[in-house]
């Protein structure tokens, strides 16, 4: 099977989206998501220009050798760019290659190992009270896991919040980036009392995590995880930027909430001193912005040696693609931990038909041959590219920018 044609369509269904689609000889296409928030276009031009036509004329079968040949004959590897390039070209090739054996991709994997794949909502509020009641319309939805975040009070616009009720937290917006407040003391004081006020709220039945994006320096992450430790969380993300893996080592040390990292890293590379020294308990790594599904393989072949267990970010700036492939690769990873989902606008829904489906907290893939998504290009079309950025965060006190 030959490659015969690949293209990058980008559209804006409410957000951007890149997205590759391979055409070969038998007449089957393969598509692969390259969507990298607020830097889409980066990620477009680096396969229009270099990839693209390495790709004409391959054959499509050869999955690891194409990889091989995108990353180690670039000479420059790795960053989210090359890295969310390769994905979707490895992406694609796996949906080809599993539409040709006529089989969802979960089989050429090596099968299921699991019925259904659990994964956690979003709740967000500006306050304690709007995310309690938030938690409990997930849990009515039927989510067993559920990640809450709330307005801290004093700051006017933070992370995960939304303006209104009314609206779903959006970070990238277009224009220029939005600024968001930030002060480490009150939101060391406040998240103890979220989690305090959703257990006495909704028990101990439901899985509660947070993300705290990367914002605390590691003992005052060391802090946090002390004081989240009554309230069981199943992890808590992102508690301090990753790229100086020894910070977690001294997070571990005081500890016992268990630590999640990893929708900022694009290779094994990143994860591998955190795995190896079992500093983390869960790896999010998922096939866009990680090299694909033969890239995520070796990262949670790499992990399950340490019992570390995955985790696979899936926020919306991921397309549908990207949620179908993870999935697949969900339902097979022997040491599959959660999948996070936030669910897409029904514009992106139509854009993206899809074969995975919700039911009582869990997903499923599908058995469509291929990852199971597809694109309507003609619908694509309809929402051209929007400039689009994502904020920037500075100190409340005195406008040190902080990290986002
Ligand atoms: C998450 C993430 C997202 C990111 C977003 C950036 O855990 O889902 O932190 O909310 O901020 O994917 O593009
Ligand atoms: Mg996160």
């Amino acid at each position: 099977m030959k490659i015969t044609g690949a293209r990058v369509i980008v559209c804006c269904p409410g957000r951007n989206f890149v997205t590759l689609k391979l055409e070969t000889d038998e007449g089957l296409t393969g598509l692969g998501d390259a969507s990298l928030n607020g830097r889409e276009l980066a990620v477009a031009a680096y396969l229009t220009e270099h990839l693209v036509p390495l790709l004409v004329g391959r054959d499509a079968h050869r999955i690891e050798d194409t990889w091989q040949y995108l990353y180690k004959g670039a000479y420059w590897r790795r960053g989210p760019v090359t890295m969310s390039a390769i994905a979707a070209v490895d992406t694609a090739l796996w949906d080809l290659k599993a539409k040709a054996a006529g089989m969802p991709l979960y089989q050429l994997l090596g099968g299921a190992s699991r019925e259904r794949v659990l994964v956690y909502a979003h709740a967000n509020g500006r306050d304690i009270a709007e995310t309690v009641d938030e938690v409990h319309r997930q849990a009515a939805l039927g989510y067993r896991a559920i990640r809450a975040q709330s307005g801290v009070p004093g700051l006017a616009k933070v992370y995960g919040v939304a303006a209104d009720r009314e609206h779903s937290y959006e970070p990238a917006t277009p224009g220029l980036p939005k600024e968001e407040d930030w002060d480490t003391a009150q939101y060391l004081r406040h998240t103890p009392k979220l989690f305090e006020a959703l257990r006495n709220a909704i028990g101990w039945e439901h899985e509660l995590l947070h993300d705290v994006h990367h914002r605390l320096t590691p003992i005052e992450a060391a802090r946090l995880g002390k004081d989240l430790e009554p309230f069981r969380l199943f992890w808590m993300e992102d508690a301090t930027p990753a790229e100086n893996p020894e910070a977690f080592r001294l997070i571990r040390q005081h500890t016992t909430t268990p630590l999640a990292v990893g929708e900022v890293f694009n290779t094994v590379w990143d994860c591998k001193p955190l795995i190896e020294q079992q500093l983390i308990d869960f790896i999010r790594t998922t096939v866009v912005h990680a090299g694909g599904i033969t890239h995520l393989r070796r990262i949670a072949d790499l992990a399950a040696l340490y019992q570390v267990r995955t985790g696979s970010h899936g926020a919306t700036d991921l397309s549908p693609v990207c949620m179908g492939a993870a999935l697949h690769f969900d339902l097979w990873v022997p040491n599959f931990g959660i999948q996070e989902h936030m669910p897409h606008n029904e514009a992106t829904d139509e854009v993206f038909p899809h074969a995975y489906r919700f039911d009582g907290g869990f997903m499923h893939p599908g058995e469509a041959p291929g990852h199971g998504v597809e694109i309507d290009e003609r619908l694509a079309a309809k929402y051209p590219y929007q400039r689009a950025y994502l904020p920037v965060n500075r100190l409340q006190r005195d406008g040190t920018l902080w990290d986002w």
